[in-house]
This record gives structure tokens, C-alpha cells and sequence, in this order.
């Protein structure tokens, strides 16, 4: 009866954690732990967009102040990891090419992290899903134009995954991602991410693509 009883709540259990597994996978992520208290964390990933995307939206969260910035664009800040920032992102997006989301993040004591997710609607309907993961690239100090899209990155450090959004010591504060059935993260292949150190690959995969790097040679002097 014991067993019973035990295997009926270890069910029950599991159930809520399949339900998480089937929505979007998003990280905590920092430079290294333990964080010091009131150190400042510069985050980024790049990634390639297919040219037919109609809506982008990206929320983000950080233990305790993060800023975000899409493709160099300033898209503002936020100063509580309960309650995560939401914005539409589309008119900052370069389809059909390389887009960097770059995230500056501080702690004000005590644990730290940050938890990003990057959501788009192809025209034909795709979703499209880039999450806060050991992928991305941080550093503690970073010169002007770190968020720029051709800042070059490739010496940065890859995070380090604290938790799973939704698992301690933050909770799941980004309760719209499971809300968000639509929203479902790509696993075919087809949508590929630009290896953040391969982006020559990237770009070779993008016949209609202009050059995003001239020559040193043909950028004016300032
Ligand atoms: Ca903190």
C-alpha cells in the first residue's frame, strides 16, 4: 500500500516537470559562480535570422538589473528578476542575416543570474526560439560598442547554466513561456544558429547577403 501511495505521488510529481520539459528551455546563466555582490555581467549571442520573419519578441530577466540590447539597439531596462521584460523586438531584427542580443546584467548582492528568451513567428507561420544558454558569450569588462552587432566577441567566455527557468532559487517567473503553446522551440535543423565563432559559415549560407565586414581599407576615416 506504501509503494502504492509513493509511486502515486512520484507521478504526480513528475507530471508538473513534464509539463516544463514541453516549453521553452531557458537558462539562468552568469559569468561564474559564486557572483560577487555587485558584480556586472556583459552578455551575447549572436544567431542567423531567415529573411521572412513577421514578429519578434524577446523577454528577459536578471537577478538584480539588466539592460538589453538588440542588434546595438537600447531596448531599455529592468530592475526586478519577479516580473521579466517584455519587448517587441521585430523593428530592430535583420532578417536574413547576423543579429546579436546583448544583455548588460548586475548583481546588487547575494545570487545572480540571467534568463533571456528570444521568440519569433516566420512568415509561414515557424517558430523560432533562442534562449539564455552555455552558448552565450559574457565577460566582466566590456570597451564602447560591446552590443554591436561587429563587435568581435569570439575571446569572451561561454556562461556558465545556474538553473533551468522554473527550478530554484529563482522559480518560474517566466510563466508565459509555458502560456505560450505556439511558441514551441525548433529542433528540426531547419532554423540553424549561427556558431557565434563560425560566422563565416554563416554567411555562406546566405547567397543574397551583402558582405557585413569590409575591408579595413574601404571604412572612412573618423
Ligand atoms: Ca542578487
Amino acid at each position: 500500500m506504501h509503494r502504492l501511495v509513493l509511486s502515486l505521488y512520484l507521478i504526480l510529481a513528475i507530471l508538473p516537470a513534464r509539463a516544463d520539459e514541453r516549453a521553452l528551455a531557458v537558462s539562468w546563466i552568469w559569468k561564474s559562480t559564486p557572483p560577487g555582490a555587485t558584480e556586472r555581467v556583459f552578455f551575447r549571442r549572436e544567431f542567423q535570422l531567415p529573411p521572412d520573419v513577421a514578429s519578434a519578441v524577446v523577454t528577459v530577466s536578471c537577478d538584480n538589473w539588466q539592460r538589453l540590447f538588440v542588434n546595438g539597439h537600447d531596448m531599455g531596462k529592468g530592475t526586478d528578476w519577479h516580473s521579466p521584460s517584455t519587448y517587441n523586438v521585430l523593428a530592430q531584427l535583420k532578417p536574413g542575416t547576423r543579429n546579436v542580443i546583448a544583455v548588460e546584467g548586475r548583481n546588487e548582492g547575494g545570487v545572480a543570474g540571467m534568463a533571456l528568451s528570444f521568440r519569433a513567428t516566420l512568415k509561414d507561420g515557424k517558430k523560432l526560439h533562442v534562449a539564455s544558454d552555455g552558448n552565450w558569450l559574457c565577460e566582466n569588462e566590456a570597451p564602447e560598442g560591446w552590443q554591436d552587432l561587429d563587435f568581435p566577441s569570439t575571446s569572451w567566455a561561454k556562461a556558465v547554466v545556474l538553473a533551468k527557468v522554473g527550478d530554484p532559487p529563482w522559480g518560474d517567473v517566466m510563466k508565459l513561456e509555458s502560456s505560450e503553446p505556439a511558441a514551441v522551440q525548433d529542433k528540426s535543423g531547419s532554423f540553424s544558429l549561427a556558431p557565434v565563432t563560425d560566422t563565416e559559415e554563416a554567411h555562406v549560407k546566405l547567397p543574397a547577403a551583402p558582405p557585413t565586414s569590409p575591408t579595413p581599407s574601404s571604412i572612412p576615416a573618423r
